[in-house]
């Protein structure tokens, strides 16, 4: 039986990723952190099959130790601090969880398979975010990154420390240059999801309106479902290797907006949806297209799931979540 071990299994990826990998027959592990970690309840809930390990991506021993008592075959590594609006309050953490975590999680596979620096396969949990200020459209895996977040410039040390590793060690080290993806399980901090939330929210008579940063953005937003399945394919591969995984299309939040509140019968969105400096950034991503024909060709991987379908299954899951009293 294949094994796994998976960093940021509370978060949206971790859960989806969990769940493949126990369809697929492996045995999965996960790390946790924190006392009490709040989530604990829920990955035990969703996936009682799932074997947690503590530990910390700042603290290289409690990482050398989950690789231990874990041994895995792969080593999925997806724990970030990952809003990016919150990296620029907190950019020295975010630098040492999302940035320096990436080398420490590098270094506890490379000590654990000292004796087969190949025998352990790594993926890393790169970012369209690294593209920020887009140099080329679309964006593939030889774009120059060009980051504009604490959050990006940290995923670009992570993304270079894995391909060294992969060009000094030999090691099976790949990165997944994910761009935007959603689901139901997405954080209620992010764009799509406080859209669904508040849609939901609003179609049912519980709240007025939604107070939003820039509705001019655009996103290339998938569904996390499907690119889960992506990391997956990049480590069943010979060679260790980078993609871009994303779907072609690029949307704003205006159109983000105009699908959702349809979706509740409302076709005139601008009087439920207000605008505050308060969520502006500091700097901008404005627009985020990829292009993943490498990923096609090498991995077969294509989306399955279309922006609309995207949207109506966060609104829908979000009304039921609120009928529910969730
Ligand atoms: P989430 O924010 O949902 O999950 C982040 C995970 O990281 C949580 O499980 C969190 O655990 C964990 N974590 C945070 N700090 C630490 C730490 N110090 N040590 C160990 N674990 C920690 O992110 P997603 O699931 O959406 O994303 C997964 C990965 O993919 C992240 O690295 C993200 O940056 C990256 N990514 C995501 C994209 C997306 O659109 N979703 C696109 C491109 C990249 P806890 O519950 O304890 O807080
Ligand atoms: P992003 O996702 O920064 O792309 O990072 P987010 O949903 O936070 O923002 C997307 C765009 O929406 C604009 N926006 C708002 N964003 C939030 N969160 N809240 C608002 O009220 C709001 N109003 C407008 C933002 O300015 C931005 O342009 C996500 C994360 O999952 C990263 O970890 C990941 O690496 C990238 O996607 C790819």
């Amino acid at each position: 039986m294949p094994s796994a071990l998976i960093t940021g299994i509370t978060g949206q990826d971790g859960l989806y990723l969990a769940e493949l990998l126990l369809a697929k027959g492996y045995d999965v592990h996960g790390l946790i952190r924190g006392q009490n970690n709040p989530r604990r309840d829920l990955v035990e809930g969703l996936l009682p099959d799932v074997r947690l390990h503590n530990g910390d991506l700042t603290d290289l021993s409690s990482l050398i130790r989950a690789m231990r008592d874990s041994d895995p075959d792969e080593v999925y590594n997806l724990g970030a601090v990952s809003f990016v609006a919150y990296s620029w309050e907190n950019a020295p953490l975010t630098t040492d969880v999302t940035g320096k975590g990436v080398l420490n999680m590098l270094e506890a596979v490379r000590l654990h398979s000292a004796d087969d620096l190949g025998r352990i396969r790594f993926y890393q949990a790169s970012s369209s975010e690294m593209f920020g200020k887009v140099q080329e459209v679309p964006q593939r895996e030889t774009t120059l990154l060009w980051p504009r977040s604490p959050y990006g410039v940290s995923k670009v040390f992570g993304h270079y420390m894995t391909i060294n590793y992969r060009e000094s060690y030999g090691m099976h080290a790949s990165s997944g240059i994910l761009f935007n993806h959603e689901s139901p399980r997405r954080g209620p901090e992010f764009v799509t999801r406080k859209i669904s939330q508040a849609v939901a929210r609003i179609h049912l008579g519980a709240q007025k309106d939604i107070v939003l940063g820039n509705l001019d953005a655009e996103r290339d937003w998938g569904f996390a479902g499907d690119y889960v399945e992506a990391m997956w394919l990049m480590l069943q591969q010979e060679q260790a290797d980078d993609y871009v995984i994303s779907t072609g299309e690029t949307h704003s939040i205006r159109e983000f907006l105009t699908l959702a509140f349809a979706r509740v019968g409302i076709d005139d969105w601008e009087p439920y949806v207000r605008q505050d400096e308060r969520f502006m950034r500091p700097a901008e991503v404005d627009q985020l297209i990829g292009d993943a024909a490498k990923a096609k060709a090498a991995l077969g991987w294509e989306p399955r799931v279309s922006f609309p379908e995207l949207v109506a299954m966060m609104v829908d899951a979000d009304v039921e979540a609120q009928k529910a009293g969730w």
